[in-house]
């Protein structure tokens, strides 16, 4: 009783002591990753904002649109400029389409336009723009004396149009650094900077247990970064750039399908509408030269999102999926960067096979880049699925992605056919956790299968506890898919023999039993077993291993050299990246797999090939996606992150 009526007593004198105490305390600092870059500073909400407008006004202009900040074109409109943002009432601003979209540009120092070839014009032009930035900003009286250099990109937002450099952001990250910081693709988490910087105290003590937030002197906020790896590759002269993108967007009908995934979402996120012209500013802002969706629903590609990518340069094929669903895959191309060689539309489903009755579907296609005189560069063969989501079925998944392999190798061999390597990229939504056995199987080129429950293929759930369990035995698959264990067509001629004992030569030489030695059988140590230094706990190594696996089946093979564009662990902050989030939780499914050097080739140059990985877009973890209230949210449209890559072709 005595402590309350203190406590009463005291709390004005502390409020005021606080607010003068506010006055002399310095900014908090603001950490990005890590790094100081902020000292709390912040612009607030002006009377201007940015917005995106789609105007369906006819058939879709099938030119690339050179002038990003061109506002009208004859048949089809991408306006991309300043309107004068319809009234908020302060209260409601998240609800508000356009507070959105300024939410999300409004501390972007970057341009539309993509640094197609001339990336150090580019980049100087972002310069030149981050300097007008500055003095629109110090312009700006109401802002000049708390804003901060990172923060001037903001009061330029509310003074005039808004100019976009990505061209810098993915071409030369340090001048970017030189002329605004930060760099990336900003996405604070939580609170608005400014309401955090100037937030008062917390009103009412009396109501919890927990002391007042007070202690303000670090906010640490998470952004989703551009990740410059360039410095590790030797400038090439005749080298290719360019940026592939693979984004899973939400069908709106699946999202409706299962609406207990969205219960933590407030409606308007939700909406269609909404997260449609979120979905086209975000690749208006990054504009990949390749674009790989996933759950994208028919009627609205062709309606809504068909015209405004073509009108932005690409070229696009879509696939539905099969039966009654309505959403598929699209691969989208900069026509200007890209012709098409060659595309196969792929179907998963099988009418005369049992295991192959899901409705899953694919897209490969095989790309020549065109750079000036530089036709002569290796093609690329870019492969974009969605696998079955069902957690329990690894078998369906695997032979899925057999039949994508597959596919990918029929590019490779149509390469090879004419004397040229192709490059392969893979990328989508594989419904499976890093360090799965499918996503082992992808990155090493082979997967020992024999006895394995199926629902452990994945990753994505744990049902160790059940009592029986589905395995995988061989064969995977049945004969008519045509497929062997290497995932290539057996009908196609340099599809190699299984590696089972052929059946009219059952003669165990003592080679043959040699080998043996290696089988999983004959790994398995009895716990009583004599031990004998360096016989009875010698373990195969891994070369050996390998050669019993060729040798003796069981075992799944590609051909390919994969490398995953994106780790399990963020390098930034050692957190768990997760590319989906919904209200079951939080997993890395989403991959960009690229070809990489295979060891022992190096030297010979055409033979060797391989892509080389300039930069990535980083991700976040679940713990920044929950304080952004979980996906889909007012700054990322789907229950997916986009993943994006800029690679490098020599
Ligand atoms: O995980 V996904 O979402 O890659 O984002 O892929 C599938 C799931 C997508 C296409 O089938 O629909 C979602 N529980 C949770 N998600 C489901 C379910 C389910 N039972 N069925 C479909 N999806």
């Amino acid at each position: 009783m005595i402590a309350t009526v203190m406590f009463y007593a005291l709390l004005p004198l502390s409020r005021l002591i606080g607010r003068l105490s506010e006055l002399w305390h310095k900014a908090p600092s603001v950490y990005v990753n890590g790094k100081e870059v902020w000292d709390g500073g912040g612009a607030l909400p002006g009377p201007q904002q940015m917005g995106l407008q789609w105007h369906s006004t006819g058939s879709p202009n099938t030119g690339p649109d050179p002038d990003p900040t061109e506002t009208e074109s004859p048949q089809g409109t991408l306006e991309i400029g300043c309107m004068e943002a319809s009234v908020s009432d302060g209260g409601d601003e998240e609800e508000n389409l356009s507070a959105r979209l300024e939410e999300t540009h409004d501390r972007d120092p970057v341009v539309n336009g993509f640094p197609k070839a001339e990336l150090q014009g580019h980049a100087q032009a972002h310069a030149s723009s981050g300097s007008q930035c500055l003095a629109a900003g110090a312009g700006d009286e109401d802002h000049k004396a708390d804003v901060a250099p990172g923060a001037v990109c903001a009061a330029l937002v509310q003074t005039g149009c808004p100019v976009f450099d990505l061209a810098a952001l993915l071409a030369d990250s340090e001048r970017v650094q030189t002329a605004v910081e930060p760099v990336g693709w900003h996405f604070p988490t939580g609170l608005g900077l400014a309401q955090m910087s100037y937030c008062p105290y917390v009103q009412f003590p009396d109501l919890s247990y927990y002391p007042a937030l007070q202690d303000q002197d670090s906010i640490e906020v998470m952004w989703r970064v551009w990740e410059d790896l360039s410095e590790t590759h030797a400038d090439a002269a005749a080298a290719f750039d360019f940026s592939i993108m693979s984004y899973n967007i939400l069908a709106p009908d699946l999202l409706e399908g299962n609406p207990d995934l969205y219960t933590h979402c407030p409606e308007d996120v939700l909406l269609w509408d909404v997260r449609l012209q979120a979905i086209l500013t975000e690749l208006q802002i990054w504009q990949p030269d390749i674009l790989c969706l996933q759950e994208v629903q028919e009627d609205h590609f062709l309606e809504q999102m068909y015209p405004v990518l073509t009108d932005m340069g690409y070229t696009c094929i879509y696939k539905r999926r099969t039966g009654n669903k309505t959403d598929g895959c699209a691969v989208c191309y900069s026509s200007e960067r890209f012709t098409q060689l060659s595309v196969n539309l792929l179907e998963f489903r099988r009418p005369d096979c049992e295991l192959l009755d899901r409705d899953n579907v694919g897209i490969v296609l095989l790309l020549q880049p065109m750079a000036g005189q530089m036709e002569a560069l290796r093609p690329i063969c870019v492969a974009n699925t969605h696998l079955l989501f069902n957690p329990r079925r690894g078998d369906v998944k695997l032979a899925q992605l057999a039949i994508v392999f597959a596919e990918i190798d029929i590019m490779v061999q149509k390469c090879r056919s004419e004397g040229r390597r192709c490059e392969v990229i893979l990328c989508g939504d594989f419904n499976s956790l890093p360090s799965s056995p499918l996503w082992t199987f992808i990155t090493t080129g082979q997967l020992y299968y024999h006895g394995l429950p199926t629902w452990m293929v994945s990753g994505q759930t744990d049902l160790s506890y059940k009592v029986h369990h589905t395995r995988l035995f061989a064969p995977l698959w049945p004969s008519s898919l045509d497929i062997s264990d290497r995932c290539q067509y057996r009908s196609e001629p340099q599809a190699a023999a299984s590696g089972i004992f052929p059946v009219d030569n059952r003669q165990y030489s003592h080679d043959v039993m040699l080998q043996l030695r290696y089988c999983p059988a004959a790994c398995v140590r009895p716990a009583d077993l004599e031990l004998i230094p360096g016989v009875t706990d010698k373990t195969p190594d891994p070369e050996d291993m390998d050669m019993f696996s060729r040798r003796f089946g069981h075992t799944l093979h590609h051909t390919l050299s994969l490398t995953s564009a994106y780790s399990e662990i963020r390098p930034d902050t050692q957190s768990a990246a997760v590319t989906t989030l919904n209200s079951d939780g939080a997993a890395m499914v989403d991959y960009i797999f690229y070809s990489t050097r295979r060891s022992g080739s190096a030297g010979d140059q055409e033979g060797a090939g391989g892509l080389q990985m300039l930069g990535r877009l980083s991700l976040l973890s679940e713990a920044d996606l929950w304080s952004l209230r979980g996906l889909p949210n007012e700054t990322f449209p789907s229950d997916h992150l986009s993943l994006l890559v800029k690679l490098q072709l020599t």
